[in-house]
């Protein structure tokens, strides 16, 4: 869509019966050939798993278009209404590379990184929440349900029920919430709480994190609790609790069945030489994925001569990210400093033990190499879900494939048949790949079976429905309700 086309839309919404406020707006800024500016779905789980609702209910999606471009008018992409809000380049460093990505996102990860701890950077998140919130609070129609998601966005809703105690406000946080021991050392850990407790439903990957919230929020806010919900004082009652999110199960089906991704499969071993089996690991480039223990693992079986270059390769897949914030910066360079070695050390001609690859691919690419790997290993330090190992199931359409997954990511609550590891014990990681390497088809079958039946029952469209049902479950204080999404 160009951007003359997108200026004063006339289908942009004005008011909304279910508004998405998520930090970035499912959608890429391109520029087109001519010079114009148009818009790419990026392919994200959300957007697919949140579409259909949207469609049913009006809905708008709240967000940052990702530039610092000031051209802000709300839009219309492939019928969904989106809501651009603006960050400038200060924010961008205080706000998203600097709170969300410097202090939240390590806090949050059992500080597997040192978060830092600044003030100029809380004042920013402050202001860009209250921008977000007061953009949601225009476009909320009377009784709407207002979905906020993830980490960036905690204070937006006490903000907009403040602006707007008329909504019904859920928020789902897609990475893990920390033990109150580690969330303690926050100096703004009570604003974020209360930040929270706007909301009317608090959503967590996993049980133990709904757990960890409201034992902080009695702790540290003191009010009362009971298992998952939290009696305020005005007699408001917010729930908590865990709602896993999944992928477009049968969308990756459809894909990896497909002639052409099949094809490219074959190719893809062929290319790397015809291997016993590769191995495959697909991350973005960050530090909590455990990308760098998982090599010297496989490493040193190749070392010690329990794998051989000639049957085994990896392929290590690290799609680009965060790159201006430096803890990205050093992990970048530790991983290709190792790679390097790892493949000076044990390679050989035609046969690298590790084949790195810092770059991102489209979706079908991916499926083919979801169809290519005979084991995925998906090694996180801590992971609120982890969707590449539930794509590596969903692609596995004849049941053979093998997963070793570590059990410190929200999806080993469900993958149970996983080759399950623990990331920080490099030996018990080398016994899995190995037994993974070793297993017969009937055992692997097996595993598979069951892992996939577990994805095939809760796909994402599942995962939304159950969310927004949750948060208007309780109809007696509010009149509207969120239609449910037709299924095709
Ligand atoms: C956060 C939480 C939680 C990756 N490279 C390419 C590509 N991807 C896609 C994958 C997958 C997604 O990105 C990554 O999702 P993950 O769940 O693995 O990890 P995070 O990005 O850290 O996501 C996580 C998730 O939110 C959802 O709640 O599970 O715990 O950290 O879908 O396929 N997609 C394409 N090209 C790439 O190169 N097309």
């Amino acid at each position: 869509m160009s951007r003359s086309q997108r200026r004063g839309s006339p289908e942009a919404p004005h008011q909304a019966d279910l508004v998405i406020v998520a930090n970035r707006l499912p959608v890429d800024r391109v520029v087109n050939p001519d010079g114009s500016v148009g818009w790419r779905r990026s392919p994200g789980g959300l957007v697919a798993a949140i579409e259909p609702v949207m469609r049913a209910n009006e809905g708008a999606w709240i967000g940052w278009p990702g530039s610092t471009d000031s051209d802000l008018e709300p839009f219309v992409e492939d019928g969904l209404s989106l809501i651009p809000v603006g960050l400038d380049a200060h924010e961008i460093e205080e706000f998203y590379e600097g709170f969300s990505n410097g202090t939240l996102w390590p806090l949050y990860h059992d500080v597997v990184a040192k978060p830092e701890f600044h003030r100029e950077w809380w004042d920013s998140y402050v202001r860009v929440n209250e921008r977000f919130a007061a953009r949601a609070a225009e476009v909320a129609a009377e009784g709407a349900t207002v979905w906020v998601h993830d980490y960036q966005m905690q204070l937006v809703p006490a903000m907009l029920r403040e602006l707007r105690p008329d909504l019904r406000i859920g928020f789902f946080l897609h990475i893990p919430f920390p033990p109150a021991e580690l969330f303690q050392q926050l100096p703004w850990r009570r604003e974020l709480l209360e930040g929270l407790l706007g909301a009317d439903l608090v959503g967590f990957q996993r049980p133990g994190a709904a757990q960890n919230f409201v034992r902080l929020v009695r702790q540290r806010v003191g009010h009362k609790t009971h298992r998952d919900s939290v009696y305020l004082p005005d007699g408001r009652i917010v729930q908590s609790g865990a709602f896993p999110i999944s992928i477009d199960v049968a969308g990756f089906e459809e894909l990896a069945r497909s002639e052409a991704v099949g094809r490219r499969a074959a190719e893809i071993r062929r290319q790397l030489g015809n291997p016993r089996k590769i191995l495959l690991g697909i991350d973005r480039l960050d530090y909590t994925k455990g990308i760098y223990a998982r090599l010297r693992a496989f490493s040193e079986l190749i070392a010690q001569g329990d794998l051989d270059v000639e049957d085994a390769v990896f392929v290590q897949v690290a799609t680009p990210s965060r790159e201006r914030v430096e803890q990205y910066r050093v992990l970048r360079d530790d991983i290709d400093r190792l790679v390097g070695r790892i493949n000076g050390d044990l390679g050989r001609i035609g046969r690298p033990a590790i084949s790195y690859l810092h770059s991102s691919y489209p979706r079908e690419e991916m499926a083919a190499l979801y169809r290519a790997a005979d084991i995925m290993v998906v090694t996180p330090l801590r992971d609120g879900m982890n969707l590449v190992a539930k794509e590596y199931v969903a692609c596995r359409y004849d049941d053979d494939g093998a997963l070793v997954l570590s059990e410190f990511a929200g999806a080993a609550d469900e993958l149970r048949q996983a080759f399950l590891i623990n990331p920080y014990d490099i030996n018990g990681m080398k016994a899995a790949i190995l037994a993974a390497f070793h297993a017969g088809p009937k055992d692997l079958a097996k595993r598979m079976r069951a892992m996939r039946k577990t994805v095939a029952d809760h796909d994402v469209e599942t995962w939304a429905g159950e969310f927004l049902a949750a948060l208007n479950a309780d109809l007696r204080t509010h009149a509207k309700t969120v239609r449910p999404a037709r299924r095709a």
